[in-house]
């Protein structure tokens, strides 16, 4: 009995606190030659006990970086560029298509799926994320084509 709470306190203790956001599932999605845009998905979660905000985005691999929200104003789906994203206390936010997203400008190499990216996610605090996402095929009937206009 003695040592089955010690395991079980082995187990439910973290190995350090969580004090930073934790970005999952990041992808870019693909383009075809030629199209000057596209986006990113991701989810972050903040663990933490205080919101968090993302201020600002770079990569090498792009001329620029947005966030976008998407609004459905009369049945069509409009992007409205973010100045920055809250992520809660002890919550996540998903950037999904038709949703939040990134919106890569003008990339500067080929986005086959398969390829890796680089991106740079900095928080109001200066709390910068390096990232590698890869870029994947988008399943057939996932919509991104409003992804193409407004720009
Ligand atoms: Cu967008």
């Amino acid at each position: 009995m003695y040592r089955l709470i010690i395991l079980l306190f082995f187990f439910t203790l973290p190995l350090q606190a969580a004090t930073q956001l934790e970005i999952a599932d990041a992808y870019v999605a693909e383009a075809p030659p030629g199209l000057d845009v596209t986006a990113a998905y991701m989810t972050i979660n903040n663990p933490t006990s205080a919101d968090k905000y993302i201020v600002s985005l770079r990569s090498d691999d792009f001329d620029a970086v947005e966030m976008h929200t998407t609004d459905i104003e009369g049945g069509i789906a409009k992007m409205r560029k973010l100045d920055r994203l809250v992520i809660p206390a002890n919550s996540s936010v998903s950037l999904t298509p038709g949703g939040i997203h990134l919106m890569l400008h003008k990339p500067k190499k080929r986005l086959h799926a398969g390829e890796l990216i680089t991106l740079e996610i900095n928080e109001a605090d200066h709390t910068l994320h390096g990232l590698v996402l890869p870029v994947k095929k988008m399943r057939p009937g996932t919509d991104t084509h409003h992804h193409h206009h407004h720009h």
